[in-house]
């Protein structure tokens, strides 16, 4: 089953809105396998946002996503990464859609509440960036024939 990397960013923790965002994505019928609340290092955070270096925004990333502890989760179905990513909503939430996350509960792109893995394979990368593999748990859910197909 595909699966993706998500963490809600400081500003999504420090606003009460983990659970609304938990929530949102169990009530979809996404499958978690994976969560930590957790403060994110120079290090990782470096790693993890590594294809952006260099540009404007870059150190204020940084100093964003090391601010406050995040809530970093792995989340399973079908089609997880688009999924999610629609859940989420744009990156600009003046430009995400009505009813996404980050349209939601967003207004600008510097604090726009959470990170969602972009593909399959950048989602590979995260989850072994930011989990070891036992803290995947490989489960299944007493509803999950009402839900996947
Ligand atoms: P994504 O999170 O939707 O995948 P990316 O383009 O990969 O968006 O950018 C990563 C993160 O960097 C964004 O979620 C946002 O927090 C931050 N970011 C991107 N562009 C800007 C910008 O122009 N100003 C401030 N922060 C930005
Ligand atoms: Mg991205």
């Amino acid at each position: 089953m595909e699966k993706t990397f998500v963490f809600v960013k400081p500003d999504g923790v420090q606003r009460g809105l983990v659970g609304e965002i938990m929530a949102r994505l169990e009530r979809r019928g996404l499958r978690l396998v994976a969560s930590k609340f957790m403060a994110v290092s120079q290090e990782l955070a470096g790693q993890h946002y590594a294809i952006h270096q260099g540009k404007p925004f870059y150190e204020g990333l940084l100093e964003y996503v090391t601010s406050a502890p995040v809530m970093a989760m792995v989340w399973e179905g079908p089609n997880a990464v688009a999924a999610v990513r629609q859940t989420m909503g744009a990156t600009k939430p003046t430009e995400a859609a009505p009813g996404s996350v980050r349209h939601d509960f967003g207004l600008e792109i510097g604090r726009n509440i959470t990170h969602a893995s972009d593909s399959v394979e950048n989602a590979q990368k995260e989850i072994e960036m930011w989990f070891t593999a036992e803290e995947i748990i490989d489960w299944n859910r007493d509803i999950d024939t009402w839900v996947f197909e």
